[in-house]
């Protein structure tokens, strides 16, 4: 039945309708790094307007992580980390969505891997590989970054597979490492 089940109690009729996908609520984690203008303020910022973000809740948020810049030399460090949202977004959406945040934060883009205020990446998006010209997830360059895979494990698990690329606890045991340094905030 397109119009969904119908369960039958006695004379009253029950239409129970599928839920339309749009409105599913799907597990996306995001990274966040920052190398300019108080990176821990800008992180912290940013968090706060997720947590006021229409159609998003955040789940859970990694400690901050101070990383060595990876890219053009010359940089500050970068500070990383890596949330857990739950949105009804759908992946577009969600990226033009966080992007306005990137400007909204003074975010200039100039150099590839140059410098930036903020920097918010869909690192996964409920287990789905997406490969469109304005986003491709899981990011890329997910597992060559110890900055991604080790805020990601705090907040997850060895055995989180990442679509096309295999379990989070082996990439990280992969990767090569680039200093990064647990902060105490
Ligand atoms: N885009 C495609 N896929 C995605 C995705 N999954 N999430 C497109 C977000 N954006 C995605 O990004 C360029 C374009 O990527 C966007 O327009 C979007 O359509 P951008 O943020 O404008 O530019 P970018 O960040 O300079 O480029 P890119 O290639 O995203 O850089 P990365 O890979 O994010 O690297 N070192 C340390 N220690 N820590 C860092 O966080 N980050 C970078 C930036 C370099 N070095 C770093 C760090
Ligand atoms: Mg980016």
């Amino acid at each position: 039945n397109p119009a969904g089940d119908v369960h039958e109690i006695g004379n009253v009729k029950l239409v129970k309708h599928p839920m339309p996908q749009d409105s599913e609520v799907k597990q996306v984690f995001i990274g966040l790094g920052s190398n300019l203008d108080n990176p821990a303020t800008q992180r912290q910022k940013a968090i706060q307007t997720l947590e006021t973000t229409e159609k998003l809740s955040l789940v859970k948020t990694s400690s901050l992580y101070k990383t060595a810049p990876v890219g053009p030399p010359g940089q500050s460090d970068y500070i990383n980390a890596v949330v857990e949202i739950h949105t009804s977004m759908q992946p577009l959406e969600l990226l033009s969505r966080l992007q306005s945040i990137e400007n909204q934060q003074g975010r200039v883009r100039q150099q590839h891997w140059g410098a930036r205020t903020l920097d918010l990446d869909i690192l996964l998006y409920q287990g789905q590989q997406i490969c469109e010209p304005d986003l491709v997830v899981p990011h890329p360059r997910l597992a060559e970054r110890n900055f991604v895979l080790i805020p990601l494990l705090e907040i997850t698990e060895d055995s989180l597979e990442i679509p096309g690329m295999g379990q989070l606890g082996k990439l990280l045991h992969q990767c090569q490492d680039n200093p990064i340094e647990k902060l105490a905030i």
